[in-house]
């Protein structure tokens, strides 16, 4: 029998770079949506229309459909049609996902459920969470059921983001989905909330499928950028262009090479392959060992970096860029944050001139150096003895590298067109 659920109401729960996003294209297509974060300054920048971080797009939608009243935020978890859990899965010690924030989020979700609902877990998840959050759900509400078409029955699924930082507001919309219920009923009604704004392909399959799904699209570009890294450091060792290299390889019709760089940042890539290595540790070996190469690159780069300042008495060094990849202010898990850092505490003599253009004061362990200042782009080229580039921003890439012919030049991005990369 299908379920009857007529999908008005949707309560979002966690308002962040994926909850908030979701939560104001629902109410874009019509539905009451009432985001839920512990937050209260979230709650509060929500409710006057205002978005607490940078996403292209988002405050345009989020302001309009608050002031139609389609869209609203408190701190407690409401009665609704549907719920959807976006919050985050952090990393616990050994590499396993913290499923503390789920199951905060399902035993308040339980509270308030009448039978009929939808809750659909959006969070990155190793196998099995889903089935897990159902199991908190119907333990503290033993009066329901995840069997399906009764009063009593809950729906359970998982639809993973896929989305892009920067290009959220668009890949929300155009991307296509993975839907994948603990029930048939489950995935179908799923995939009737998402028909609501998705235009994207929606495809259904079971929830372990859809947790699993999402991991593997990670650890993919994780494997590749992995093997692009190793190239890096077979190239340096062989004094090949390793940009060249895979150019040219990248021309055979079937081989599609990623980008070398100074390691992998952000919270997804560096983090999801390890769910994979958690849940099946013996069988993981590719896996768990990109992930391996793409942590210790990072560390290739600052030797390699101190290898050079070695020949200066007090080299200044310009380190462009700490987020963890190009045009964004996202500092956290960034490579290149963690290299400048390690830069500042080894180098005995000297000064490393960080330029991010995306921020106006350095975090805290670098402020409180004295070997480290933040500096403009053209004072610390023009100051530089080496300029150590790290991420590929725009404003790095318009920089002719003609005018760095009297520096010591390491681009870990390949943005330069010369030798010396790293
Ligand atoms: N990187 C390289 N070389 C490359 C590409 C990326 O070194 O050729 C580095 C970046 O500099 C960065 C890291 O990898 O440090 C991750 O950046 P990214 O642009 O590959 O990915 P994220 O973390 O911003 O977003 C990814 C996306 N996943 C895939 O492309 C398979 C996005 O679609 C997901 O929604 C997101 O993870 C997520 O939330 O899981």
């Amino acid at each position: 029998m299908m379920a009857t659920n007529p999908l008005d109401s949707v309560s979002v729960i966690g308002l962040g770079y994926i909850g908030l996003p979701t939560a104001a294209v629902l109410a874009q297509a019509g539905k009451r949506v009432i985001g839920v974060d512990l937050n209260e300054s979230v709650v509060g920048a929500v409710n006057e229309g205002r978005v607490p971080f940078v996403e292209e797009g988002l405050e345009t939608v989020v302001a309009g459909t608050v002031a139609r009243e389609r869209l609203s935020a408190q701190v407690t978890v409401p009665p609704a049609d549907a719920y959807i859990v976006a919050v985050p899965t952090p990393f616990k010690d050994g590499h396993t996902a913290d499923l503390t924030y789920i199951e905060s989020a399902a035993g308040s979700i339980a509270e308030q459920l009448q039978g009929g609902e939808l809750i659909v877990l959006e969070s990155t998840s190793p196998p099995g969470t889903t089935e897990r959050m159902a199991e908190v759900i119907l333990e503290k509400r033993p009066d329901l059921t995840a069997d399906p078409g009764l009063p009593s029955s809950v729906y359970f699924s998982h639809a993973p983001e896929r989305v892009l930082p920067g290009r959220i507001m668009i890949e929300m919309v155009e991307n296509d989905r993975i839907v994948g219920g603990t029930t048939t009923e489950a995935s179908e009604l799923t995939r009737d909330l998402y028909a609501s704004f998705c235009r994207g392909e929606l495809l259904l399959t079971d929830a372990r499928t859809a947790e699993m799904a999402k991991l593997t699209e990670n650890a993919f570009r994780d494997v590749n950028i992995a093997f692009a890294n190793e190239l890096s450091l077979i190239s340096d060792q062989l004094d090949i262009d390793v940009w060249e290299l895979i150019d040219l390889a990248n021309h055979h019709p079937r081989v599609n090479i990623l980008q070398p760089g100074p390691g992998v940042g952000g919270h997804c890539i560096a983090v999801d392959p390890w769910f994979i290595v958690a849940a099946a540790p013996e069988t993981s070996r590719l896996i768990s060992t990109a992930r391996q190469v793409n942590d210790s690159k990072p560390d290739a780069v600052l030797q390699k970096t101190l290898e050079i300042a070695e020949r200066f008495k007090a080299p200044r060094i310009a380190a462009l860029g700490i987020a963890f990849k190009a045009n964004i202010d996202d500092l956290r898990q960034s490579p290149s944050r963690t290299i400048v850092g390690n830069l500042a505490e080894k180098l005995s003599e000297g000064t490393v001139l960080v330029v991010e253009p995306n921020i106006d004061e350095l975090p805290s362990e670098l402020a409180e150096r004295s070997n480290v200042e933040l500096s403009e782009l053209d004072n610390a080229l023009e100051q530089a003895d080496i300029v150590l580039l790290l991420v590929d921003h725009a404003p790095f890439k318009a920089v002719d590298p003609e005018s760095l012919r009297s520096k010591i030049v390491l681009d870990t991005k390949g943005i330069w067109n010369s030798r010396g990369r790293a």
